[in-house]
């Protein structure tokens, strides 16, 4: 008798789980396990692009704008050069296939002296424009389409100044028609051209309030040789603040230099959060901010690049006040000696990125490593670091079984799927040699990309002046998986991206998305189909598929 119900329990569970694979259920179940390495394919050689970033002085900076300047889907690259021109390479990759690049030279984008540079539509005219951060003046590139730009200060009103720009952000306060920019500024500098002892202040750029031109500049003071800048929602309040990395090297243990976090209440002075707020002393060699859900709760936590070990910081109380714990040991993302290499001694750590690149739905985090020049105490054989998300929240070193492995001096990059096929690639900006470009193969070969897990590509967009979404949430449900994703414009080491948000959805072949847009209205789940690029337009009917290359 007891086996007569046992089997008919049995067939019952058979014939449920036929119904669910029927319905597509199955496969949305929620995801446990992260997968292994992904295998990277070294196409620096073959992509056509010989940028160089150099320059004696230049030993920061060597950022990279990634984002698509001539409407063709694919991401373009605008990438510093120190004393050598920053150069504009046109992606040219087949889809799925290795990557190629071509150089497009113009006065107005082949500028010397550049740090880095963000990519963002300042004018609200749907073609991206360019914040350029340089030893000097800095400059903001109107797009003008087909990969064309002009210089645009003059027409924004904006004075660039002529500090050394290391760092920027951006944000929409309130009902402007102007993003708020932040820039971000090194060591002050005496006749001679010798570093007089000081920092340079950061600087505020408002629009004026009910116009297209910006007012002048409103000092962040006090400042402490910022080389990372990032405005962020970091308490889900509406507000979004701005958090500075700063380079202790440059301020001494007896002043007040610290890591910083800038309250931001629309159109009023900035306000520095003190030890009152709960904002703790933390002396670190900032070099690079990244930020990202890890824990679920919808809060980001923030990983911070440095000299030996690196930060990642949790809010200890929640949004209630921006006190941090530091979880980078306990998450295994200190990251603070080569896996291989010199590795007996400290990395320098400078761009680091959170994103998905074995497809699994566990945040990875690509951190672009590299000696500062010939400073001994620290390793000059450091491999960047590829940390695989695990399903128990910690991180693993992925770089070496990922094939991810140079000894260039990296210092920008990018994680960005430049071949349109769903796995992320890598683009690391090097100190003295040419940009390193890893195609993303998946689980298969150069000859042969393999599936490593599903995806999906979004884009989000809204009418009025912050078309690209600036400071919206866009979250992916896997089951009872949920990855939130907020749309910036900064952090990093010296340059951003402005392109779709990658989620990887492991076996899922489906994913519900939902957006919360800027101003806090949250839109409806919608259910997407996986392994595609699509645009989510504020309140359009549905997603809206993009048109791809054909080749
Ligand atoms: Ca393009
Ligand atoms: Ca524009
Ligand atoms: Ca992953
Ligand atoms: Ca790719």
């Amino acid at each position: 008798m007891v086996a007569l119900v046992l089997g008919a329990i049995v067939i019952v569970g058979l014939v449920a789980a036929a119904a669910s694979v029927a319905a597509g259920l199955t496969s949305r179940q929620t995801p446990t396990a992260a997968s292994g390495a992904p295998h990277f394919v070294d196409g620096s050689g073959s992509a056509g692009v010989g940028q160089v970033y150099e320059g004696e002085w230049s030993y920061v900076g060597g950022g990279v704008a990634v984002f698509d300047c001539d409407d063709d889907a694919r991401s373009d690259l605008y990438i510093a050069g120190g004393s050598n021109p920053a150069t504009l390479v046109h992606n040219a990759s087949p889809r799925g296939g290795a990557i190629r690049f071509e150089a497009v030279h113009d006065p107005a984008t082949d500028m010397s002296d550049v740090n880095g540079a963000y990519p963002l539509d300042i004018d609200a005219d749907g073609i991206v424009d360019l914040a350029v951060l340089r030893f000097g003046e800095n400059v903001l590139l109107r797009g003008l389409g087909d990969c064309r730009f002009e210089r645009a200060n003059e027409t924004f009103g904006f004075d660039g100044g002529h500090a050394w720009t290391t760092a920027f952000s951006a944000t929409w306060e309130g009902s402007a028609q102007l993003p708020t920019l932040a820039f971000g500024n090194y060591t002050s500098m005496d006749t001679n051209g010798d570093w007089d002892g000081t920092c340079t202040d950061d600087v505020l750029v408002r629009p004026a309030p009910s116009g297209r031109r910006y007012v002048p500049p409103t000092p962040l003071e006090p400042s402490w040789c910022t080389l990372s800048m990032l405005f962020s929602d970091w308490a889900r309040s509406g507000r979004r603040d701005l958090r500075v990395s700063n380079d202790h090297h440059y301020y001494s243990d007896t002043s007040d230099g610290a890591e910083q976090l800038w309250r931001i209440d629309d159109g009023q002075p900035p306000l520095q959060y003190t030890a009152a707020d709960g904002w703790q002393l933390l002396r670190i060699w900032g070099m690079g901010i990244a930020s990202q859900d890890l824990t679920g709760d919808g809060l980001p936590e923030v990983f911070l690049t440095s000299q030996a070990d690196n930060k990642l910081q949790t809010l200890e109380d929640g949004p209630a006040r921006p006190t941090y714990r530091d979880i980078a040991i306990e998450r295994g993302a200190t990251a603070h000696r080569p896996f291989i290499g010199d590795t007996s001694l400290n990395s320098t750590a400078w761009h680091a990125q959170f994103d998905d690149a074995n497809n699994d739905t566990f945040m990875d985090l690509f951190i672009a490593k590299g000696n500062v020049g010939v400073m001994p105490d620290f390793a000059s054989r450091d491999p960047s670091n590829l940390l695989l998300g695990q399903s128990d929240g910690t991180f693993k070193e992925g770089a070496q079984d990922a094939g991810l492995i140079d000894f260039a001096q990296g210092r920008g990059g990018a994680a960005v799927d430049l071949n349109l096929d769903g796995l992320l690639d890598i683009v690391k900006v090097n100190r003295g040699v040419p940009v390193s470009i890893w195609r993303n193969v998946g689980a298969g070969t150069a000859a042969k990309a393999g599936p490593i897990g599903n995806w999906l590509a979004v884009k989000i967009g809204q009418p009025g002046p912050n078309g690209d979404g600036i400071g919206a949430w866009v979250s992916a449900r896997v089951g009872d998986r949920i990855v939130e994703r907020e749309v910036v414009v900064g952090g990093g080491h010296a340059g951003g991206q402005l392109g779709p948000i990658h989620f990887g959805l492991g076996s899922a072949d489906r994913v519900d998305v939902r957006i919360q847009w800027p101003d806090g209205e949250v839109g409806p789940w919608q259910t997407v189909d996986a392994n595609q690029f699509v645009t989510i337009e504020r309140g359009a009917a549905g997603p809206r598929p993009w048109t791809l290359p054909s080749s």
